[in-house]
């Protein structure tokens, strides 16, 4: 098999595993940890997820390299590396909310190959591998056909600082002028994925980790997405951007006379 392919039905073998896992534990009790403050939160499914996937990866690939949100770090030998984040949207999966997911990225030669996010409660599987589109349970995604920011549904999210999100929550009051409407899920790896099925129309967020963005990043980008961190690069951790094109001038110009990523 190719190297992609291969790529793809690991990483989706290994997203549906972990989908299994969070259905049957999602409204059960687990123990719940604090990470960076009082509201980042981490469970033992988070890093039950993460060592079920790492075990599919490594059992067929066991000479690439692995980072995962909950601590894995392998330092690979070939030109693969795997970034992982088990439960992206660990607050609504506590609360048996929807708007949780499994994001697991493939990288080659430190681009971006491969996408796969599993939502389980909306049963979606989102995959995309560089080049060749985006698909929803296998069937070809696109982003909305929006032209009008003030027609448009624009997704956004939080950091765990309370000075910086109420900084974030500021820009949010400015757009809400601007826009139809905002919605808060909770998860980037949903968040890029609505916006490359056409559920909302863009999504920004500043301050993500590499886990949270890099596969629901690919997904967005392979389905008609205009994708950047606002300074025409790609996603960081400064910001992430991704908009249906028809107003993603637009809400980047305003983004950015908001200081959205200078907080
Ligand atoms: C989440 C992100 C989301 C953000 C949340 C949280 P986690 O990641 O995916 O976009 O708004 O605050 O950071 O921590 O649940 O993996």
């Amino acid at each position: 098999m190719a190297l992609i392919p291969e790529l793809l039905t690991i990483a989706t073998t290994a997203a549906e595993a972990t989908v299994d896992l969070l259905l049957d534990r999602v409204d059960g009790s687990v123990e719940v940890n604090e990470k960076s403050s009082t509201t980042d939160l981490v469970t033992e499914v988070d890093r039950e997820a993460e060592a079920l996937i790492v075990g599919i990866v490594t059992s067929n690939r066991p000479d690439d390299g692995i980072v995962g949100e909950e601590g894995t770090g392998i330092e690979g030998t070939t030109s693969v590396r795997w970034i992982i984040d088990p439960i992206d949207g660990t607050t609504n999966f506590v609360y048996g909310h929807p708007g949780f997911s499994v994001s697991i990225a493939v990288e080659i030669d430190g681009e971006l190959a491969v996408g796969v996010v599993g939502d389980p409660l909306h049963r979606d599987t989102f995959t995309a591998t560089k080049g060749e589109g985006a698909f929803r349970n296998g069937r070809p995604i696109g982003v909305s056909g929006a032209t009008e920011l003030s027609r448009s549904l624009v997704a956004t999210g939080f950091g765990y600082d309370r000075e910086w999100r109420m900084a974030q929550g500021a820009v949010v009051t400015q757009l809400l002028g601007e826009v139809a409407d905002i919605r808060r899920m909770g998860s980037a790896a949903v968040d890029l994925c609505s916006v490359a099925c056409g559920r909302v129309d863009a999504y920004f967020e500043r301050g993500l980790n590499i886990w949270d963005f890099a596969a629901g990043s690919l997904i967005a980008s392979e389905a008609g997405a205009i994708v950047h961190d606002l300074h025409g690069g790609p996603p960081t951790k400064r910001f992430t951007f991704a908009s249906s094109p028809g107003i993603a001038s637009p809400l980047a110009d305003l983004l950015t006379r908001l200081g959205a990523d200078q907080i």
